[in-house]
């Protein structure tokens, strides 16, 4: 079977195509040349997720799966949050956000954060279910490693003392907000089976 992801950030597809291995084809919104961008006008993962999966899966046939992540940093109380991805700048261009998040974490010594991630699974327009999964860990001093995407240089997950980037997949797929989070989405698929 196909499961569309209803995103535009291919990390995102890529990670969720090496967890799933070989039972789904994955496609994303990229796929689709017709697809409405979506405005993600909530406050919360739970409400854009639900935004994203609804909006996308009134278009396409099949399973629809969204993915709304983001880093929170308890000395920023929370922040970036659901604004993660576009912390720097609207442009949402990665290096910007991290360059802020390190000015705003400059001679900070608490440095606790956590990655979350909600997925919505959608069909013809209608909510299946949701799942919830986060990391716990902390914002490193300067972004270290080449892997992975967005503020993965900057966050050492708990257990670790090198970040997600420098990790690899392997590693911060077996730990992550969205490892996590997939886990549920893929034992709630094989109990509907
Ligand atoms: P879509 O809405 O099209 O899915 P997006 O990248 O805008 O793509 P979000 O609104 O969910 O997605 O924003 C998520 C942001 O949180 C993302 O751009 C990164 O900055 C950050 N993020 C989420 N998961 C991450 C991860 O695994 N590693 C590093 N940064 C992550």
């Amino acid at each position: 079977p196909v499961l569309v992801i209803a995103t535009r950030n291919a990390h995102k597809t890529q990670e969720i195509r090496e967890m799933i291995g070989t039972r789904y084809m994955v496609l994303d919104a990229n796929d689709f040349p017709n697809l409405p961008s979506v405005e993600e006008t909530g406050t919360t993962f739970l409400e854009n997720a639900t935004l994203k999966a609804q909006a996308i899966s009134r278009e396409v046939t099949g399973l629809v799966l969204s993915d709304d992540s983001g880093l929170e940093v308890d000395a920023l109380r929370g922040a970036p949050g659901v604004w993660s991805s576009s912390f720097g700048g609207e442009d949402g261009n990665h290096a910007k956000n991290n360059a802020r998040l390190m000015r705003e974490l400059e001679g900070q010594t608490e440095r606790s954060a956590r990655f979350r991630c909600t997925m919505v699974l959608a069909e013809n327009g209608q909510v299946l279910a949701d799942f919830s999964g986060t990391v716990e860990g902390r914002i490193l001093d300067a972004p270290f490693g080449a892997g992975g995407f967005g503020y993965d240089p900057l966050f050492a997950p708990e257990g670790h003392d090198r970040s997600f980037a420098e990790l690899g997949p392997e590693v911060k797929n077996a730990l992550s907000h969205r490892g996590r989070t997939l886990a549920q989405v893929v034992a709630w698929l094989e109990s509907e089976e």
